[in-house]
């Protein structure tokens, strides 16, 4: 049997527990105000908190270092593929296109512009792949897709020294819609310039007549109706970076 005295004591405790867990429960959430507080005055670089852009930075550097061309995102056969695929995004599809006079323009390194068509891109050698293309939103897709590696195209066309630069900007005919992006990645073997999809021409709302696929970055980063090709030093303006995304949306 407990005496009073003994009871008192354990009651004693329990409200000192009380109090000291409460206390510490408040300074908690107070800093975790005062942290937030202070996150949300910081200034912001292309819409991204600095604190948050820096770190979306670091990262890059890290997975950057990790980068090989001899690391491939994993290859599916024709029964994987959905049977629609969805579509998603259209800035730069919007303008009416005229198909007959497309050309894909590429800026070269003396300022000249390479103006090619559908044909001399089709003349190149072929590549196709099946891969789960994957959307920052949270799905993701097997879908089956053909066109020639942007690394034979550089081979084909003489670019390497254009090639040879940190990054490449692909922009639509009507420079609505825009991505840069790093020169090992599109240097990736698994990096298309297609005309196809399913083993037909591109569907309008999938990029007819030419897009980028490139399984090592997030959809954002496979611009559908590709009209210009530029290479630089600089990054070039990137149309979700701009809106506080990472510049690199890698995989
Ligand atoms: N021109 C253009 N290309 C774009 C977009 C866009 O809005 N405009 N959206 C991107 C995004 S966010 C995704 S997920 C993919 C979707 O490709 P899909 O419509 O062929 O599925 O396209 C990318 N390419
Ligand atoms: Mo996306």
């Amino acid at each position: 049997m407990k005496t009073q005295k003994e009871y008192y004591l354990t009651n004693k405790k329990i409200r000192l527990r009380t109090v000291i867990g409460f206390s510490l429960l408040i300074t908690f959430l107070s800093l975790c105000l005062i942290g937030w507080g202070i996150l949300h005055d910081q200034p912001r670089d292309n819409r991204a908190l600095v604190p948050i852009r820096k770190t979306l930075e670091y990262n890059s550097v890290i997975f950057g270092s990790f980068f090989s061309n001899n690391r491939l995102s994993a290859e599916y056969s024709k029964e994987d593929v959905v049977p629609f695929v969805r579509t998603n995004g259209k800035y730069g599809l919007r303008s009416p296109l005229d198909t007959s006079a497309w050309r894909l323009h590429v800026i070269r390194k003396n300022g000249d512009t390479l103006s090619l068509s559908m044909q001399a891109l089709q003349s190149l050698p072929k590549t196709e792949i099946i891969f789960d293309f994957k959307c920052i939103e949270g799905w993701s897709q097997v879908t089956h897709w053909g066109g020639v590696r942007f690394s034979d195209f550089v081979q084909a066309l003489h670019l390497e020294a254009e090639a040879g630069q940190k990054y490449v900007g692909l922009s639509t005919p009507d420079n609505e819609y825009y991505v840069g992006i790093d020169r090992k990645s599109m240097m990736h073997p698994q990096t298309l310039l297609c005309y196809e999809m399913n083993g037909k021409a591109l569907p309008p709302n999938n990029g007819f007549p030419l897009r980028l696929i490139i399984p090592v970055k997030y959809g954002v980063k496979h611009l559908k109706r590709l009209g210009r090709i530029t290479f630089s030093e600089e990054r070039p303006p990137d149309y979700w970076h701009e809106r506080g995304y990472d510049y690199d949306c890698g995989l």
